[in-house]
């Protein structure tokens, strides 16, 4: 448990599982990035391989299981890949018909067992490759295009120690911090329940509800979040880059909502993905981008021969909730309005049946105030 409360992520420990055509290097990579050292002669399936906490700075272990490409070995690569918190699919990169081998026979495989786990391919032996090869990214754009599974990819060599810690330093980052539930590869933009979370903290960060966060405030996210201040040029720099880009990301005021959603949209497509998920774990987020249990009080327990009553503090509260987002003011909310007022929860929880039909409504299907107050209760 030390170790669990030690990362934010909450992971006790991260499974990486290492497969791909015979001889491309797996079990190679598996011995050099735990002794640092390449081998000459190693077994065809190493045992499991540990690298301790310490190994990389989110301090989660790693245990990295090797695997046995033979046919009848293939029930026990299945199970291990449904087991697996990351796969690491390794192709030769002195040897291009194992890079056909990915999307003519590995990455469709995964697919049919449904594989959740991001994948890293990884092309091994770098030190034989041919230098009129393309680059990596002109050989593996349209393989990612294809399989967006793919996280990641990267070339090492276990002989000449290039790039191998590198390997399962990527491995574990998908895992500890994984681009799906933040980001659309698709549309390339923030996921819905992303932008609802962000638009939450922003409100709580902008303390005078201005709609803009000041330096201050900005300062005040930050130590909250990283625990160390910016530095007066990194805050203008940081408003520059979103002008720039966003004009309406920054106004007198400071940064805007656009602009700190914005923001985090560029760090994620930077690759920074862990800065995100570092806002989202601090303010109470989990990895599906729920508020974490310990975040939200308990119902209180009633006794059958009790009644339970809103106090007049608490009326007046939701009543000044109600007014604000009463926007023409009608003194009814209408879908429209509540959608506003549960935009930053992970969803408008009253849409669900339990309590679509539970209040009366206008014609206009707007919510009068003693309505909300009810559902509220
Ligand atoms: N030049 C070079 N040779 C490597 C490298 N990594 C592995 N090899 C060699 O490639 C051959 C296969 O390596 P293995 O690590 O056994 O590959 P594997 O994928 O585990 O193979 P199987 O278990 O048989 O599927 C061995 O002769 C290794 O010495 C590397 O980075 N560079
Ligand atoms: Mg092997």
């Amino acid at each position: 448990m030390a170790a669990a409360a030690a990362n934010l992520a909450g992971r006790p420990g991260v499974r990486v599982v290492v497969i791909g055509d015979p001889g491309t290097g797996k079990s190679s990579l598996v011995v050099a990035v735990a002794t640092e050292q390449f081998p000459e002669n190693v077994p065809k399936v190493m045992p499991h391989t540990r690298l301790p906490a310490d190994y990389f700075p989110d301090r989660v272990p790693i245990t990295i299981v090797d695997t046995s490409s033979s046919p009848e070995q293939k029930p026990k690569l299945i199970a291990e890949c449904q087991a697996a918190d990351a796969v690491v699919l390794t192709y030769a990169c002195d040897r291009l018909s194992t890079l056909d081998r990915l999307s003519s026979y590995w990455l469709p495989e995964l697919r049919r067992i449904q594989l959740k786990a991001p994948v890293i391919v990884v092309g091994c032996k770098l030190d034989l490759r041919d230098d009129q090869q393309n680059s990596l990214e002109q050989t593996m754009a349209p393989i990612m295009q294809a399989f967006r599974e793919i996280e990641t990819c990267i070339e090492c060599s276990a002989l000449r120690q290039i790039q191998v810690p590198e390997v399962f330093y990527y491995a574990q980052k998908a895992v500890l911090h994984p681009t799906a539930p933040l980001f659309d590869q698709e549309a390339q933009s923030l996921k819905p329940r992303c932008v609802r979370a962000l638009k939450r903290i922003f409100i709580l960060c902008d303390h005078d509800r201005d709609g803009a966060l000041s330096d201050v405030e900005l300062n005040d996210f930050q130590v909250r979040c990283f625990s160390a201040p910016l530095q007066p040029t990194e805050i203008s720099g940081v408003k520059r880059v979103v002008q720039e880009k966003m004009p309406e990301g920054v106004n007198d005021s400071g940064l805007t909502l656009t602009g700190f959603l914005f923001l985090h949209a560029l760090f994620i497509e930077k690759g920074r993905l862990e800065t995100t998920w570092t806002v989202l774990r601090k303010f109470g987020y989990d990895n599906e981008i729920k508020l974490r249990d310990e975040f939200i009080p308990t119902s209180v327990k009633r006794a059958p021969d009790q009644t339970v009553e809103l106090t007049n503090e608490v009326i007046d509260y939701l009543k000044g909730i109600f007014n604000m987002f009463d926007i023409d003011n009608d003194e009814a909310l209408l879908p429209s309005e509540l959608d506003d007022l549960f935009s930053t929860a992970p969803e408008n929880p009253w849409t669900s049946d339990l309590y679509k039909d539970s209040a009366e409504r206008n014609v206009l299907g707007g919510l009068s105030l003693e309505g909300f107050l009810s559902k509220v209760f």
